[in-house]
């Protein structure tokens, strides 16, 4: 049986989270996990040319020791490294560490201070108000810890996957049920693009629902079939997702793709509408007594309601109800309405791609600008660059304006928030870019006083434009540093900064719900993708997601606006 990417990629990841435990250096934890990525995303079986180290070594952002790596995998399906780790780290720790309120770190002190191994005993010594007593966590963490673990047991403790992961999944099964299921549509969270989804739920029409099951069944991701009728189907993929398939007749289409939407809150609310005028509403259509009125479409089923259309992203019982109602409601961006790309690195410091190439692939998105924001020299595990070099690469932006035809290149930089808040690169230097991206890299432990008040000194600084990845969190790894982030946002805006969401798919921020508190705030934002493979331009699609997801239009973001509105934006007083 020939080794597949997947499964690739899951070794190399499990490697990446027990390297990450043991406290190795973040970087070399990255390239696991880039490397998988990459593998998992490529097309061609790495197992087909593993005769061939050289082309292995060819596929971009994997070098001479890691295509070792693969090959071994792919010949092996396993690698003697991970056996070692294995022997060295619990599994169970590896639980313990996928919890977004611990992660890593957290993980390794607690195994070292209070020799928690499980789950179980992570609990136990939350409730003795043991782990509070542990440096660095307070009491605010030991709740959200005990929170998160009580959802995870309620779960059965499967993991939530990340949207992106779902989405590549997905996609190749989309195109396989089209074959023999009409109108083949993805409901539930992944369709609300929610930043991680439980199990997928699929919808579909035909008028050979055995058939239809028996073509779901017999997909060849399918790993086990957890359940089998003729309405519903559910399976266990072999990357251990969970999805059900349910079929409809058309008549009733629109209602179970509302239905199976959700959220279930949001569909609680639109019942208790519905009562109020007398209707029934449940997966095959809105009733009024035996009397189908609607269910062909989502949106005849809202009309019925006295509601606008609601989008997707929206259903969370968030207040869209009352906005629909009252006529309200937003109009989401697109990503059709970005103009250009705020946070992006090349092989200056730790891009894999050059300064050309960046370039180039940024006009093929059909940008009118790109930022190139390489690191500055406290992040020295990223070659950061210091102002000599800085100013080399200025000339070198320059250099590329006068050749590139569509895109205009801007001078930036991801320069370093230091501890006290002060920034890593001289003023002299810093003004002479276009625009200046602040980021927390180290001492992501402060108490919540500290980094509050680190930021907030940080954007005294008079080039202090725009605050990158705003929490440090990493979905399903890390939480972000604990902060004032109603006080930061009131400061960014009175102060003419503003605050990104980073559209890494593991990082998502800042999230949905402080993306919508910005809103609120009368704050703007970036949506910028922090790209460091040429590939990476095209995460602009989730962080536009949770934009949406954050109610926002395109006027709440800056880099909508054409260069020269943006120009000014980026002038502080
Ligand atoms: P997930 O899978 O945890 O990421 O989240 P969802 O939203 O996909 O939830 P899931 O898969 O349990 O169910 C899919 C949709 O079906 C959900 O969004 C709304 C609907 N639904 C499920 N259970 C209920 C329920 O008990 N009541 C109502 N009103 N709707 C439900
Ligand atoms: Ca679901
Ligand atoms: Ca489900
Ligand atoms: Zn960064």
């Amino acid at each position: 049986m020939p080794v597949h990417n997947k499964e690739i990629a899951k070794i190399l990841n499990e490697i990446a989270d027990l390297l990450d435990i043991k406290g190795e250096n973040e970087f070399r934890v990255r390239s696991y996990r880039n490397a998988a990525r990459t593998i998992s995303g490529m097309t061609e079986s790495i197992t087909q040319m593993a005769d061939n180290k050289k082309q292995i070594q060819s596929i971009p952002g994997i070098g001479e020791s890691m295509a070792e790596k693969i090959e071994e995998i792919s010949r092996t399906g396993t690698i003697s490294q991970l056996d070692k780790l294995r022997d060295q780290i619990p599994a169970s720790l590896v639980e313990i560490m996928k919890l977004e309120q611990v992660g890593p770190s957290r993980t390794r002190i607690l195994n070292e201070e209070l020799n928690i191994e499980s789950i179980d005993d992570l609990k136990k010594a939350a409730e003795k108000g043991e782990i509070e007593k542990v440096e660095g966590f307070g009491k605010k963490t030991v709740e959200n810890i005990l929170r998160e673990i009580e959802e995870y047991s309620k779960k059965g403790g499967s993991k939530r996957v990340k949207l992106h992961e779902a989405g590549e999944v997905i996609g190749p099964m989309i195109d396989y049920l089209g074959k023999k299921i009409d109108d083949v549509t993805v409901a539930g969270s992944y369709r609300r693009k929610k930043e991680t989804v439980g199990d997928i739920d699929i919808l579909g029409i035909s008028k050979d629902p055995v058939r239809a099951m028996e073509h779901f069944v017999n997909y060849e991701e399918v790993e086990r079939v957890l359940a089998k009728g003729e309405t519903k189907t559910s399976v266990k993929l072999r990357t251990g997702l969970q999805v059900d398939l349910r079929i409809f007749d058309k008549q009733s289409y629109g209602a179970a793709i509302l239905y199976f939407t959700g959220s279930k809150s949001h569909n609680i609310a639109l019942r208790k509408i519905g009562q109020e005028k007398d209707y029934k509403i449940n997966e095959y259509g809105l009733y009024k007594g035996n009397k189908r009125l609607a269910g062909k479409s989502e949106k005849e089923i809202y009309e019925k309601l006295g509601l606008g259309y609601i989008e997707p992203e929206l259903r969370e019982d968030r207040g869209e109800i009352d906005a629909a109602k009252k006529g309200l409601l937003p109009d989401l961006i697109t990503p059709g309405d970005i103009k250009g790309d705020l946070q992006a690195h090349t092989t200056a410091t730790d891009g894999k791609y050059s300064l050309e190439e960046m370039s180039e692939a940024a006009e093929k998105m059909g940008y009118e600008y790109l930022a190139i924001t390489d690191h500055s020299k406290k992040v020295a595990m990223a070659g950061g660059l210091d102002e000599k070099r800085l100013a080399v690469q200025i000339r070198e932006i320059d250099e590329m304006n006068r050749k590139m035809k569509n895109i205009r290149i801007l001078r930036a930089v991801e320069v370093d928030i230091l501890e006290d808040g002060s920034l890593d690169l001289p003023d002299e230097i810093l003004k002479e870019l276009d625009l200046v991206v602040c980021a927390v890299h180290y001492n992501m432990n402060l108490s919540k006083r500290k980094q509050t008040r680190r930021i907030l000194r940080a954007m005294e600084n008079p080039y202090f434009n725009i605050l990158a990845h705003p929490t440090g969190r990493m979905i399903g790894k890390r939480s972000g540093y604990d902060m004032d982030m109603e006080e930061i946002m009131k400061e960014a805006k009175n102060k003419g900064c503003f605050l990104e969401i980073n559209s890494n798919p593991d990082r998502l921020d800042l999230n949905d719900q402080y993306a919508k508190q910005a809103k609120e705030i009368g704050l703007k934002l970036t949506i910028s993708t922090d790209a460091h493979y040429t590939g990476n331009l095209e995460y602009m699609k989730y962080g536009v997601a949770q934009a949406r997801r954050g109610w926002l239009e395109k006027e709440d973001v800056i880099n909508t606006r054409p260069w020269k509105e943006l120009k000014k934006l980026l002038k502080r007083k």
